[in-house]
């Protein structure tokens, strides 16, 4: 199916959760039906993909942002639906993005304090605003596919990591030679890129042969008060500027299932920028809960315009080996 034709004007909400932006899209997007939102996401990877690349990439965006496309829920009782999206394709939960969303929906007035259920396209996630201003995500379970599986990289020798899931897929790496810095950072996405590859060169997948698109690096926090800091590649070779959710979950499954982290205890989760997230695990028989804490703020309100005659009206392809809408 071709990709459809974008309207003259899409009305967008800017926020960022410690530190990662996130991209509200309110209105001007394209019918994609009444389904559930796994098959609303099927239609527009499908027939208008050409939305994601105009809406987040330069010249109206850039490859850090995360879009959040708001719909209507199927459940009338949830407060929205959501479809999230990056440079490179779509992303089946996003833990910095649902703060973001839930902070753009309080400042629309769409959700007070309170709980309020959330659609995304790999399940339900509950929302609870706090009088503060503070979000907290019951995200989907999480849970430890593989433990300490080896890859071999040229330069490094060999490196082991763990593969969990926590709304995306994710190699958890505990051993490696980075001090986990913005000066650094060069150097960090020269090697998590090469950890992509090198999963993806010996077919090291989560379940069901999902690709791994999501590589995190663990150190010491640098705040003696947190338990841990991280640092995330994304798809789309770009890192999270967040200590990101759905990462934090699935770190909370391998701590789970090495006995070190018990339901209810606190874990706090320090990003690249010394941001954080604070986690705790709840359990429902064998499935693993995770709850994450964190604050987000809304930057711009604004529409996109399309005028016809822009050459670059769909977005300019990533470039330099970013990858461009094969993933996700
Ligand atoms: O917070 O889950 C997250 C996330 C995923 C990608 C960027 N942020």
């Amino acid at each position: 199916m071709p990709n459809s034709a974008l309207p003259l004007r899409i009305e967008i909400i800017d926020s960022h959760t410690a530190g990662e932006p996130t991209r509200c899209v309110l209105s001007g997007g394209p019918h994609l039906g009444s389904g559930s939102l796994a098959e609303r996401l099927t239609r527009l990877r499908a027939e208008h993909d050409v939305y994601r690349r105009a809406i987040l990439c330069e010249p109206r965006g850039s490859e850090v942002l995360v879009g959040a496309w708001l719909l209507e829920p199927v459940d009338p009782a949830a407060a929205a639906g959501v479809i999230f999206f990056n440079n490179a394709g779509y992303l089946g939960m996003c833990g910095h993005g649902m703060i973001g969303v839930a902070a753009t929906l309080a400042y629309l007035g769409k959700i007070g304090p309170g709980r309020h259920r959330i659609e995304t396209p790999v399940g339900d996630v509950t929302i609870t605003l706090d009088e503060k201003d503070e979000v907290t995500i019951s995200n989907v379970a999480a849970y430890r596919h593989r433990a300490r599986v080896p890859v071999e990289l040229p330069g490094y020798g060999v490196v082991h990591g763990d593969v969990a899931w926590g709304g995306n897929w994710f190699f958890l790496i505990e051993e490696h030679p980075f001090m986990l810095s913005l000066e650094n950072e060069e150097e960090l996405m020269d090697f998590t890129w090469q950890v992509r590859q090198a999963l993806q060169a010996n077919g090291v997948t989560g379940a069901k042969d999902a690709e791994i698109d999501h590589i995190e690096l663990f150190t010491a926090a640098h705040d003696p008060i947190n338990q841990s800091r991280n640092f995330v590649l994304c798809p789309g070779k770009v890192y999270d500027r967040s200590p990101c959710g759905t990462g934090t979950s699935a770190k909370m499954a391998c701590l789970v299932a090495d006995g070190k982290l018990k339901p209810g205890e606190l874990w706090r989760q320090e990003g690249i920028l010394g941001s954080v997230f604070t986690g705790r695990v709840e359990m429902d028989g064998d499935r693993i809960l995770p709850y994450i804490t964190g604050s987000a703020y809304v930057t711009s309100a604004a529409s996109l315009i399309f005028q016809s005659h822009d050459p670059f009206r769909n977005g300019i392809p990533n470039h330099n080996g970013k990858p461009n809408g094969k993933l996700g």
